[in-house]
């Protein structure tokens, strides 16, 4: 675990509290403080901070709707909240882990308390951030896992249908790579697998695309919002630099530099009557637009 300073939010309209927990969390993180709602959103717009300090009542908007708000939407349900109160009322408590708070601190502050809480939780939420990221990502590649490529197939291929919209899937083989292995070697072999998958990073740029590692040399991209055309060029221009590379090929293989075979599908839920709910219908199309491919003398592309 990385030793960063973390970024934490104290939101309170009270000066002494704001000075109070400065002082408590000095070693703690870097900190910053907003003292209304409206301040506080724009602070967490300008970049997220690692945990959230909030008072309960706030000048114009209420630390429990503050919350919510901030459970509610994607980029921010993520952070750490922990409330800050002279609330002793019974049940109020409870109203605070019901809209999603981490944790509860009553005044009068105690600073050592407030500091090992804060700890805590931030110890916890970056160890969950790590086990979130290894569970989703190939660590050779730093590309997307076959896991993560399938659960955003199901979400993607309903959404897909849900507003009509096209939905592309390729998938990608390196050619005859048991020969570059067996040329080059195996470690030799992992720093081509790293160079493609640089050049797949760099032609998935949209933020919806996802570019993953299926399988040892295989690679598989989801693209929303993509139809035939789209997928066409975008493919073209991805053989041409992975060809752009200019890896030296086995001497016994077909094409001199390594290339890639690519087939993919377009799901079009406008012209197309793929009405299945067989979601992986779409990859084993692909697929077989793959072995075309293959066929066809490879480093091409087929739908
Ligand atoms: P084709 O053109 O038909 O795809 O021929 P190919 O030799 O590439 O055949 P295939 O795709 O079946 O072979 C996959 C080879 O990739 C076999 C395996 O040794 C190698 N491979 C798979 N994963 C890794 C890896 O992580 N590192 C290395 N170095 N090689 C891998
Ligand atoms: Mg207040
Ligand atoms: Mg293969
Ligand atoms: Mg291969
Ligand atoms: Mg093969």
């Amino acid at each position: 675990m990385d030793n960063e300073l973390a970024d934490i939010l104290i939101i309170d309209d009270d000066t002494a509290v704001i000075v109070a927990l400065n002082k408590a969390l000095k070693n703690v993180g870097r900190i910053r403080f907003a003292t209304d709602a409206k301040q506080a959103f724009n602070m967490i717009e300008e970049s997220y901070p690692d945990l959230i300090l909030l008072d309960v009542e706030l000048p114009d908007v209420r630390g429990l709707e503050v919350c919510t708000m901030l459970k509610n939407n994607p980029e921010t349900e993520n952070i750490p909240i922990l409330f800050i109160t002279s609330h002793t009322e019974m049940g109020f408590e409870e109203k605070v882990f019901d809209v999603g708070a981490a944790d509860y601190i009553g005044k009068p502050l105690q600073p050592r308390v407030v500091a090992a809480r804060v700890q805590t939780h931030l110890d916890y939420h970056r160890a969950i951030s790590l086990l979130e990221k290894l569970a989703h990502t190939d660590s050779m590649t730093t590309l997307y896992n076959r896991r993560t490529f399938d659960e955003q197939l199901i979400i993607e291929s309903k959404r897909a249908r849900r507003e009509q919209e096209p939905l592309t899937v390729v998938i990608l083989d390196i050619d005859e790579f048991k020969k570059y292995n067996d040329h080059f070697g195996h470690i030799e072999g992992d720093e081509c697998i790293k160079q493609i998958a640089l050049s797949l990073i760099e032609c998935a740029k949209r933020p919806s695309d996802l570019a993953a590692r299926y399988g040892g040399e295989e690679f598989a991209l989801l693209l929303p919002n993509t139809d035939n055309v789209g997928a066409k060029l975008l493919l073209t221009g991805l053989l041409e630099s992975i060809q752009a590379l200019n890896i030296q090929h086995a001497p016994d293989t077909v094409h001199d530099r390594v290339t890639v075979s690519i087939g993919y599908k377009v799901l079009d839920p406008v012209t197309e009557t793929m009405v299945s709910s067989d979601d992986w219908l779409i990859v084993k199309e692909a697929d077989k637009a793959l072995y075309q491919s293959k066929r066809n003398g490879r480093n091409r592309i087929t739908a």
